[in-house]
């Protein structure tokens, strides 16, 4: 098997934090080349969005966490994606809350004011799109918005989906550094009255699979 890989890129490295959690080495081949996925992967692959992974018969996993979810099933341990219905469903929830709200909202603003990306503002179109400049004051209120609630949560337990590291922090880490490429991580004005949001971000940046 072989994972299509943008070595900068924010969503990859979902999976680069979980298989490095899991111990897990796959072949990865890059396929960014400055601002564009080249144009070969582009042809391949209409939906033209890494991560991709492509197993030994061809068949193609797109989605950061649908890839996450095959690994886990395939190698369950360390569990990442819960252990019982109560711990899949807010593993499930915080993972999605970090991706719409957080990733998303970062996106929001990184897409809609670099002029690497005018007319393309969302990744994965063919055709050009331009960007909409009242998006970036609508990301920055939705990020504000999400390191409060998430500060709620991180009051109650130590991670994300309750008391185990798990798959919601590996997405929200990388959503709230990707936030960080137009300032507005951990360490932005956005997070700084959010103490628990700083003491899980440094405890979840110092594992060694952040390194990843
Ligand atoms: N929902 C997708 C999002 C994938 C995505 O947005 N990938 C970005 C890189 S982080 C991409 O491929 N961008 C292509 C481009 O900007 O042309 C997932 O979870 O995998």
């Amino acid at each position: 098997m072989k994972l299509y890989d943008w070595h900068i890129a924010p969503n990859p490295r979902r999976v680069h934090i979980f298989l490095a959690e899991k111990g897990l080495n796959i072949p990865l081949l890059e396929v960014g080349d400055g601002f564009v996925l080249k144009q070969d992967y582009r042809e391949k692959f209409p939906q033209a969005m890494v991560p991709i992974l492509e197993l030994d018969d061809g068949t193609i996993i797109g989605e950061a966490m649908a890839i996450c979810r095959y690994f886990e099933a395939i190698h369950p341990t360390p569990p990442l994606f819960g252990t019982d219905p109560e711990s899949i469903a807010q593993i499930t929830c915080w993972e999605n809350r970090a991706n719409e709200e957080c990733f998303l909202a970062a996106a929001e603003v990184f897409r809609n004011s670099n002029p690497n990306f005018a007319d393309r503002s969302l990744p994965g179109f063919a055709d050009k799109l331009p960007q909409i400049p009242q998006l970036i004051e609508r990301g920055k209120t939705r990020l504000a918005q999400f390191y409060k609630k998430i500060d709620g949560q991180l009051k109650k337990y130590e991670f994300l989906a309750g008391n185990t590291f798990s798959a919601a922090d590996i997405t929200c880490l990388c959503a709230i550094d990707f936030a960080g490429w137009v300032e507005l991580g951990a360490d932005s004005p956005l997070a700084q009255d959010c103490p628990n949001v700083q003491r899980w971000y440094k405890e979840v940046s110092s594992r060694p699979s952040a390194q990843a």
